[in-house]
């Protein structure tokens, strides 16, 4: 895939690494997937979806890009699974370091991996927001704990993991689930309060895992592995919007688009999916405000990675 190219067409002024506040990574993985392939053409379509959407946010009143926005090379790391996450730890603790507000886009869902490994690392205390129709708790699945399907176990072993829109699991993974921090989609279209009750289960920093099959078919059909009874687009926003005013949202990732050549709504959907998160995140933030990612770097410095085999 192309990386030369600015996030969203914007102009250079605000895509410079060190300019921009929020730095988007592509992580075109789809190494462990086990139905529908195509998650590796995820990040293309959702960059050539973006080319092509409007700039301004009605709703915050803003202009997000303006904060700066800087597009890395994809990355491509594939040898292994293992390998791959590895890979996006790294370059994902990287940039969280250099005070920048780090996002990805996937992907299949193993990537978040990765990611959650690197925030976990430098933020006190972290919620792991997982918004999923598949609850992804597998130890190892398929000879590897580096599956989609163990997406955030490792999570639930070492962060505060929430669960929401959750509607398709094994048996085995009722073992490693948190019930009290788990919404079930069936619950939550008969609970008009969910949402209130899924921010009382968050603490401060939060870091938020949305796999798009989370939304329902009828308006996400491009993802590998579509269930039925999912969430539908503006209940959705508004829970976001929540989560970003009252927590410390640290980052995000958004995972398994599969894309369609011949229906483009879900590549649409994902391109302002992500511009919406980050309207949220800065909305009322004056762009010549200098950003606090809220790393810690003088106290933190110390603190070596608590996964082994990790060369940080
Ligand atoms: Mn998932």
């Amino acid at each position: 895939m192309s990386t030369s190219k600015n996030y969203a067409g914007i102009s250079d002024e605000f895509a410079q690494l060190e300019k921009s506040k929020i730095i988007l990574i592509p992580v075109p993985y789809d190494g462990t997937s086990t139905w529908g392939k195509g998650a590796d053409k995820g990040p293309e379509a959702f960059l050539e979806a973006s080319e092509n959407m409007e700039l301004y946010d009605i709703e915050t009143n803003s202009e997000v890009y303006k904060q700066g926005i800087h597009l890395t090379a994809a990355i491509t790391e594939n040898s292994s699974p293992e390998a791959m996450v590895k890979e996006v730890h790294k370059i994902t603790k990287d940039f969280i370091k250099r005070n920048k507000f780090v996002t990805l886009f996937g992907g299949e869902h193993s990537i978040s991996i990765g990611s959650i490994r690197a925030f976990n690392e430098c933020f006190d205390n972290l919620t792991v927001l997982q918004i999923d129709a598949h609850a992804d708790l597998r130890e190892s699945y398929e000879g590897t704990k580096f599956n989609h399907a163990c997406a955030v176990y490792e999570a639930s072993q070492t962060t505060n993991l929430v669960q929401v829109g959750i509607r398709s699991m094994d048996v085995i993974e009722k073992t490693v689930m948190d019930e009290e921090k788990t919404f079930f989609a069936q619950d939550m279209i008969a609970d008009e309060y969910w949402s209130d009750k899924v921010i009382e289960t968050l603490t401060e920093n939060v870091f938020i895992t949305l796999d798009l099959d989370a939304f329902d078919p009828s308006i996400m059909p491009s993802t590998g592995t579509p269930e039925p009874g999912g969430l539908l687009w503006y209940e959705t926003m508004e829970f976001l919007k929540q989560v970003f005013e009252d927590k410390n949202v640290v980052g995000f990732d958004i995972v398994e688009l599969c894309p369609n050549k011949n229906d483009k709504s879900s590549d649409f959907l994902a391109a302002k999916l992500y511009y919406k998160m980050l309207s949220y995140k800065f909305a009322g933030q004056d762009v010549d405000k200098e950003y606090d990612n809220t790393f810690d770097i003088d106290y933190k410095a110390n603190i070596n990675s608590r996964f082994e085999d990790d060369e940080d």
